[in-house]
């Protein structure tokens, strides 16, 4: 049985983590401010402890990791909106980038010992490089506070192994989808507005001419992914895409969703959002190369992502 932390516990991919951490016997740790996230995300156990504070309380934060020297650290606490954090620069940052250096810090001065410390950043960081699919080293282009933060953060992570030996790993995800994810947000995973509005019966407002490709992956591998690069000693202090290797077009999944769910989507049409990215993919060999193989095809993951929501 490990201790583990998880910061953004109460979101999407950090509750989904925690059910499976959870099911497989460790203790668990969140720290959540509910800005995203929700208590009903969290799993009803005896072995989780749930604590609603915003990571950038680092009086709390410190204390926490002081008493509690986790064996592993996954820091998926973000304001994971590119959107707000173009209005709101200096706040997002706070969260994004100066909690987490803090952590860190802490870890360092405190001379704990996490077997792992798990940093999720974003396919964001590549930005609109037309290098296809994305390499760990392509060009990187961060466009945004947000991506900014994540890619300094990455940094951060990677830098504080080489420098203090600290065994920091990164995820860039790509678009992941699943249960859970809240669609609250016009910015929120296009995937989750399509299911509010294929439940609700409402009208799915579609930026663009559909065209637009995403490597969509399925909220369950997103978690095999994490606990891989938790519990392999050989991935350390390094970057990893966190995808499928598979492309498909906006106007194809939404068939693909008619599909699965046995509705149809009312589609209106807008202009394209400024400064979407046309196409998206990622190059997966090295987070195969630990073992790792997307398990959940879109045809299968949209069937189990709205068999979730009948049960609802
Ligand atoms: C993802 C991230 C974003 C940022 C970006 C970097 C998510 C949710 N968003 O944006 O935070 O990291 O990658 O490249 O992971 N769309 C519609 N109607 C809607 C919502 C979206 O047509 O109501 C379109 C949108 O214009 C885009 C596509 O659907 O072309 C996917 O949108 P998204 O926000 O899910 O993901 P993405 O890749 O643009």
């Amino acid at each position: 049985m490990s201790k583990v932390l998880i910061t953004g516990g109460a979101g999407f991919i950090g509750s989904t983590l925690a059910d499976k951490l959870v099911e497989e016997g460790n203790e668990v740790v969140i720290v959540d401010d509910l800005s995203m996230g929700s208590t009903e995300n969290i799993p009803q156990s005896i072995n989780v402890t749930f604590y609603e504070e915003s990571i950038t309380n680092h009086f709390f934060m410190t204390k926490l990791l002081i008493t509690n020297n986790f064996d592993y650290i996954y820091l998926l606490a973000a304001v994971a909106s590119v959107a707000d954090s173009i209005e709101r620069p200096i706040e997002t940052h706070a969260v994004n980038q100066n909690a987490n250096l803090n952590i860190l810090e802490t870890i360092r001065k405190e001379k704990l010992t996490p077997k792992k410390i798990v940093f999720s950043s974003s396919a964001a960081v590549y930005g609109n490089g037309p290098e296809l699919p994305k390499k760990e080293t392509s060009s990187i282009d961060p466009m945004s506070p947000y991506a900014i933060d994540k890619f300094a953060t990455e940094r951060f992570m990677v830098d504080y192994g080489k420098l203090y030996g600290l065994p920091t790993v990164c995820t860039r995800f790509f678009n992941v989808y699943g249960p859970k994810q809240n669609p609250k947000s016009p910015y929120s995973g296009v995937l989750s507005i399509v299911s509010d509005c294929l439940v609700r019966d409402d009208i799915f407002t579609l930026f663009g001419d559909g065209s637009q490709t995403r490597d969509y992956v399925y909220i369950d591998d997103v978690v095999d992914a994490l606990l891989i690069l938790a519990t392999t000693p050989e991935a350390k202090n390094d970057v990893y895409n966190v995808a499928t290797g598979e492309t498909i077009s906006l106007v194809d999944v939404i068939k693909a969703y008619e599909s699965a769910s046995g509705r149809k989507v009312k589609v209106v049409k807008k202009e394209a959002r400024l400064g979407d990215v046309q196409d998206s993919l990622a190059d997966i060999t090295k987070l195969r190369g630990l073992g790792y193989e997307p398990k959940v095809n879109v045809t299968a993951g949209l069937a189990k992502y709205w068999d979730a929501l009948q049960e609802k």
